[in-house]
């Protein structure tokens, strides 16, 4: 009997011998599946099983990305429907001059509330979400690499953004813009806590963001489908990991600046006060460094998905697929040089100034050549006629529009006209609601069907379409016109008599006529999704799309883990889904009686190995309440409860890692048709060696800025250098630090070579621990003893901020140092090849290196101004 080759498995094996092979991997091995072959019993049960999420409250310990993604993006979208009625309260106050409706400080903190909310609660988080939800499915991975890290980043999310929301009720909310400037957000003019909580909001974002960056990159990386090489990789995929990247480079930034600026609140160090040699300046440099590569964080992916959908809404490939890739890989790049178009009335030196604004046009190319794609692909195909396709071919209109006015603002001379006015306003509203609103709605309306199976209503999708376009325009495209006609924004009313009573009355209605759109959506997605019964995930390829996620089957994703080789493995090969159904291809029941998914490599994606994944626990939310517990009442100054919080946090955290890092016996199993894997694997072949290193890349960048601004303030002011740096400091300091990294290094050899190996590597470790933090005690106490102090100059405030984050990192590697301690004291870290040993290892040397460039910059820098 003639076995058939699935059409996947025969593509990859041609493919893999026309390339060779990355990790040693056998491709022929992939003609093992028969399609033939009969499953043992109870194989989809176990599955079933091993992957179901808890019931009743204990729904709450749940981490799998499906339950997560969901609550993530419903979360998401209540902050977007709660900060838009922000905008009509403020819309009511501009309908007519002189109105009364709110006070003035109360408008304030409403533009100030809804912009942060729109920007940091809703858009980031709404596309992250998006990809937690998403990613997993349509590279057939079960879930991502670190199910309990997407729960805590949810949960912190949540718990960190409702009350960051709330404070708007009792009037402590912060008023000042949504970048908060200083000196307007410093402790003299913004008296209160009402900054303070906007700072906490944005600390538990970051946090949230950073976690899932590290995680998405880690999935996008290491857990595609066999086969599915950087080329077949679909265009959503390779959004995300640029998301990723472009969060990890970019959030850095504005970590540094939140930290600096409530170092300045609470502690009176000048650092943004240029008469004491700080600089405000530095602070939008810092802001804006951040400020507008997340303009493109949120855009990059809402644009994949663009992709995506007009590949199925035309029935085409995507037209230049690869030059697709490239605009997204370009835009990122870009978008990190060009933040000082921000700041054009400043005073920035004109020749910056130019190349600013030349750099800010050049992001049009790349923007312009995917719109370009995107009409070639609907011009090849025959469109679809549904709600998705008019959200996109909508939201594609939209941002043109909104492209057009940044090329207008992009210019100089104009943004001195128009910066600060309704034309910036119209102009963002324009960028944000076209590249990320409308193809989210395209996407709810896309990919609901996936989730619940259940299609939301065509009929009133329609409706909701006409609204949100319509009101859009009637709100914003008037706004343009405010703007030149000289209505400054963050204003809260203006005079009657200067023509602004016309197009602001008209743009409140528009406001409402889109707030109707939203409302119809809220009661259809009710609707829907709180019908009983058929929703049980089965995915109903309503739009007919080529790509993974249409196979998802439940929480576990895709029954097996299919072969990949074509960009939309569903047209290619027709019987992918019976195959897949049937259990034909990788892990199709569970091999180890675990939740488990397949680990592959980075370019070419061969199978390396079955990562075990950890499954519900309490940890990641009791560790998230625990975080914005200590975060919320250090804001209101209730030191003793916010510290008992962060301790239980850190409990938390620990007994979460603890039970994560069971040591799992180095075996392999069968993956499916008898290919043998390992369980285990350490070094830079494992995924966690992997999110170690980003971490160690997102901590250096915060070190970086905060290095940045040591160096940018002192070259802003002439007499600045007021201490002479100890710099006899400098050699026992630079040896203890040596010696830290030296023994964090030791640790492995040691353990390997020796009989008695795994204490030692542990006495090692804890020394290691005991150098960095006796060459942080001595460089804190000789610049105290020279007389430096934080809050007398620029120059104090700079060096004990940079220190003051090393110590965070300190303290970080002190409570690792004793967890690995422990862990050996159990007798759980015996193995040379150990995970945990190898990613404190990574964070050790990293410490050591950054003391050491915290030692040395501020001593070398001002060397001629000896
Ligand atoms: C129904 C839709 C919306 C309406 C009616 C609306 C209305 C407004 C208005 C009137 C302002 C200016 C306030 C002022 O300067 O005095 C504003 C500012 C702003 N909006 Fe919206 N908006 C909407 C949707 C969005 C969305 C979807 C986003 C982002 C994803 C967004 C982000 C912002 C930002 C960042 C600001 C600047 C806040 C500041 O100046 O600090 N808005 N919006
Ligand atoms: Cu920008």
């Amino acid at each position: 009997m003639t076995q058939r080759v699935p059409p996947g498995v025969a593509g990859a094996v041609d493919d893999a011998a026309a390339a060779p092979s990355e990790t040693g991997f056998d491709a022929r091995l992939y003609e093992r599946f028969p399609t033939q072959e009969r499953r043992p019993r109870g194989e989809l049960k176990a599955l079933k099983e091993v992957w179901a999420t808890p019931t009743g409250w204990r729904a709450f310990s749940a981490v799998n990305n499906n339950f997560i993604g969901f609550l993530f993006i419903v979360t998401a979208f209540g902050f977007f429907v709660a900060a838009g009625i922000l905008s009509l309260v403020m819309r009511v106050q501009l309908a007519a001059p002189l109105a009364d409706v709110v006070p003035q400080e109360t408008y304030n903190q409403l533009f100030t509330m809804h912009g942060s909310v729109m920007m940091f609660l809703f858009a980031v988080p709404a596309v992250e979400a998006i990809a937690v939800m998403l990613l997993p499915q349509m590279i057939a991975a079960r879930d991502l690499p670190f199910p309990r890290l997407s729960a805590y980043s949810y949960w912190a999310y949540l718990i960190g953004g409702v009350f960051f929301f709330c404070s708007i009720f009792f009037s402590l909310a912060p008023s000042g813009g949504w970048f908060m400037y200083p000196p307007l957000s410093s402790g003299v003019y913004s008296k209160g806590i009402n900054a303070d909580f906007w700072l906490l909001g944005i600390g538990f974002i970051e946090i949230s963001a950073i976690a899932g960056a590290i995680e998405l990159i880690v999935g996008v990386l290491r857990t595609r489908a066999p086969g599915m090489t950087l080329a077949k990789m679909p265009i959503y995929a390779w959004a995300v990991l640029i998301f990723g990247v472009m969060i990890i480079l970019a959030f850095p930034a504005m970590i540094m600046v939140t930290f600096l600026l409530e170092l300045e609140r609470a502690f009176n160090w000048p650092l943004f006060d240029a008469t004491r040699g700080g600089d405000p300046l530095l602070y939008q440099h810092l802001f804006w460094f951040f400020g507008h590569p997340d303009v493109y964080i949120i855009f990059i992916p809402a644009s994949a998905m663009v992709s995506t959908m007009i590949v199925t809404v035309a029935q085409k490939p995507l037209v230049g697929h690869e030059i697709v890739v490239l605009a997204l890989i370009a835009t990122g790049f870009i978008s990190f040089g060009v933040w000082a178009h921000h700041m054009f009335t400043v005073g920035l030196p004109g020749l910056s100034a130019g190349y600013f604004s030349a750099a800010s046009m050049a992001v049009a190319i790349p923007a312009g050549a995917q719109v370009f794609a995107w009409i070639a692909t609907l011009a090849s195909g025959k469109v679809q006629r549904n709600v998705p396709s008019l959200f996109l071919v909508g939201g594609i209109l939209i941002f043109v529009m909104g492209g057009l006015t940044g090329v207008m603002v992009g210019m100089v001379a104009f943004d001195g006209q128009a910066h600060d006015t309704y034309f910036v306003v119209a102009h963002l509203h324009y960028v944000l609601i076209g590249s990320m609103v409308f193809p989210l709605f395209a996407g709810f309306y896309y990919w609901t069907p996936m989730i619940s199976g259940r299609q939301l209503s065509e009929r009133v999708g329609r409706w909701v379409f006409w609204l949100n376009f319509v009101g859009m325009h009637v709100c914003f495209l008037p706004m343009h016109l405010s703007g030149l006609m000289g209505m400054p924004r963050r204003v809260d009313t203006y005079l009657p008599g200067r023509a602004l009573d016309v197009p602001n009355v008209i743009s409140t209605i528009g406001a409402f006529i889109m707030a109707a759109g939203v409302l119809l959506f809220l009661i259809d997605a009710i609707r829907c999704y709180g019908r009983k019964g058929d929703g049980d995930g089965n995915a109903r390829n309503v739009y007919k799309g080529g790509t993974l996620e249409w196979l998802s089957t439940g929480n576990y994703a895709v029954r097996s883990i299919p072969v990949v080789s074509s960009l939309d493995p569903l047209w290619a090969d027709a019987r992918l889904r019976q195959d897949v159904e049937a259990g034909r291809y990788f892990l199709p029941g569970t091999a180890t009686g675990a939740r488990e998914t397949l680990i592959t490599s980075s370019s070419r994606a061969e199978p390396q190995y079955v990562q075990i994944m950890p499954g519900p626990a309490w940890s990641p939310l009791l560790a998230a309440l625990f975080t914005a517990g200590c975060f919320l009442l250090l804001t209101v100054k209730a030191l003793a409860l916010s510290g008992i919080c962060g301790v239980l946090a850190v409990v938390c955290i620990m007994r979460w890692v603890w039970s994560n890092d069971r040591h799992i016996p180095q075996k392999q199993v069968d993956a499916g048709a008898g290919i043998m894997l390992p369980t285990y694997v350490t070094g830079p072949q494992s995924h966690g060696w992997w999110a170690a290193v980003l971490l160690v890349i997102v901590l250096g960048m915060i070190f970086l800025m905060s290095m940045f601004s040591y160096i940018y303030l002192f070259g802003a002011h002439p007499d600045w250098w007021k201490v002479a740096a100890p710099r006899s400091t400098l050699a026992p300091g630079l040896l203890l630090l040596g010696a830290s990294a030296g023994l964090a290094c030791a640790a492995r050899p040691l353990m390997a070579r020796l009989k008695r190996g795994s204490g030692l590597s542990a006495v090692a470790m804890a020394l290691s621990m005991v150098c960095l933090v006796c060459a942080l005690v001595l460089d804190v106490h000789d610049w105290w003893s020279a007389g430096l102090r934080g809050d007398a100059s620029g120059q104090g405030a700079t060096v004990y901020a940079m220190l003051a984050w090393h110590g965070s990192i300190v303290v970080a590697v002190v409570l690792s140092a004793f967890y690995y301690v422990a862990r050996w004291m159990r007798g759980l870290a015996p193995a040379p090849a150990n995970k945990t040993l190898e990613a404190l290892r990574i964070l050790f040397i990293y410490a050591a290196i950054e003391g050491a460039a915290g030692l040395l910059l501020p001593r070398l820098l001002p060397w001629g101004a000896l």
